[in-house]
């Protein structure tokens, strides 16, 4: 292995300390600052108190703007058509083929309702229904994330949401056209140009013009998290999102330059962000470590990615492809590219991941935009127990129970003794009611 300095941190899994290395690497704290879960708490407060007036309030404090009531804060159907029409025939055709493709995907994941007739003659089943209304937060300022609206808006609508209401702060009034036209492609009803905590209080509890929401999805900084914690159980979330990663598994046969840009992909998103490589041949990682540092200055965005990339980054050495699965298997990352020969034969191997990108081909950010999976996926080693944004998420179940009066009879006969079991008399005589004799 090259001795030169490179930018990226280097690891070695045959290194003694290396479990504890690479533990230190992923830690991520989440959201738990003092001051900060005291301001989120006060504006929540503030909002179920004052309601609309607080949120022109702390949009216009926290944003640099000059709203004067809601109206202006919001946007209806025909205004989101509108910036539709001014869109580029380019972006118009490439949200089209995006939206196609997410909504044909997810059309996959729809669960439908279930019953059976059991041996006593009940009937049992699973009625599954959407949530009525959901809000999607998508975050504004440098990168206006219009393939976050398409992935949360688009899912909400497969699932039959009725009413979809978008969380958008304008930063400075600075409102995209490319974000009101993926919303207006992807179905959202209404979009509210207000963020932070002060969005996610007003769509948990309502104002005198903001409905109350259901669910709340979609990414947002440390405010927007935090928020969402404190408001769940008045309303449902999707997660509590960490910062992106991508792991890399590659043979050492893709080009350098190709893996480079791919860990850059992610590392541009956020100076938190986390790009990790994983090889088992030691002259790749030099030759990918060399195109990091030649091709850094390149970037639009050089910044951000150097900085993630010194402070998060790593290319790890591992014996052989089979020790680069128990590497995946402890970081269960969100993104994970299998940039090897046959990379179908590892995927049994795999047990924690967010989305696998399977071959030299499959790049993230094809999967960022257009593929057709959801891109919101569980981050900071969540992939352990949760799954991407799916259908599943806007859906929830009803349990269906129907008793004849045979089946009443015989199945009071063992609730009956159960309920007395608990000292639940009315319970039981209400099951034994039905007893006949
Ligand atoms: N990689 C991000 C999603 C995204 N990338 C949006 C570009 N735009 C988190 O999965
Ligand atoms: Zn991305």
């Amino acid at each position: 292995m090259s001795t030169e300095k490179t930018l990226i941190q280097r690891l070695n899994a045959a290194d003694a300390d290396f479990p504890a290395a690479l533990q230190k690497l992923v830690a991520w704290e989440g959201v738990s600052d003092a001051a900060v879960n005291q301001t989120v708490q006060n504006i929540i407060a503030d909002v179920r108190r004052r309601g609309d007036a607080a949120v022109i309030e702390y949009t216009n404090k926290f944003d640099r703007t000059e709203f004067t009531d809601m109206s202006a804060m919001t946007l209806e159907r025909a205004d989101l058509e509108a910036a539709w029409g001014r869109l580029s025939t380019t972006l118009q055709q490439a949200l089209e083929i995006a939206v196609a493709r997410v909504r044909e995907f997810h059309q996959r994941q729809c669960q439908t309702d279930w019953q059976y007739t059991d041996a006593s003659g009940t009937v049992l089943g699973q009625r599954v229904t959407p949530v009525d209304r959901v809000g999607v937060y998508v975050p504004g300022g440098s990168a206006p994330l219009a393939s976050s609206v398409v992935m949360t808006a688009v899912t909400a609508k497969v699932a039959g949401v009725p009413e979809v209401i978008m969380a958008h702060p304008t930063p400075d009034g600075d409102m995209q056209d490319f974000v009101l036209a993926a919303a207006y492609l992807s179905g959202v009803d209404r979009v509210i140009t207000m963020g932070g905590a002060q969005a996610i209080a007003a769509l948990a509890y309502g104002t005198e013009t903001i409905p109350g929401v259901d669910k709340i999805v979609g990414p947002g900084n440390i405010y927007v998290a935090t928020a969402k914690r404190y408001v769940f159980g008045q309303v449902g979330i999707d997660m509590i999102a960490g910062p992106s990663e991508i792991l890399v598994v590659c043979d050492g046969k893709t080009d350098p330059d190709w893996i480079a840009m791919d860990l850059f992909s992610q590392a541009e998103h956020d100076p938190d962000a986390q790009a990790i490589l994983v090889s088992p041949d030691a002259d790749f990682l030099d030759q990918v470590a060399a195109s990091i540092d030649r091709q850094l200055p390149t970037l639009e965005r050089a910044a951000i990615a150097r900085q993630s990339l010194t402070e998060r980054g790593a290319l790890i050495l591992v014996r052989d492809l089979e020790q680069a699965m128990d590497v995946v298997n402890q970081v269960a990352p969100e993104h994970l590219e299998l940039s090897v020969e046959d990379p179908e034969q590892y995927l049994p191997r795999i047990r924690h991941a967010g989305a696998i990108f399977l071959g030299r081909y499959t790049s993230e950010a094809l999967g960022d935009y257009v593929a057709g999976p959801n891109h919101v996926l569980p981050t900071s080693g969540t992939a352990r127990f949760s799954s991407p944004l799916g259908v599943y998420d806007f859906q929830k179940k009803t349990s269906i129970i129907q008793c004849t009066a045979d089946s009443a009879s015989e199945l009071g006969r063992a609730a009956g003794p159960l309920a007395r079991g608990e000292q639940l008399t009315a319970h039981a005589r209400s099951a034994e009611l039905r007893i006949k004799d």
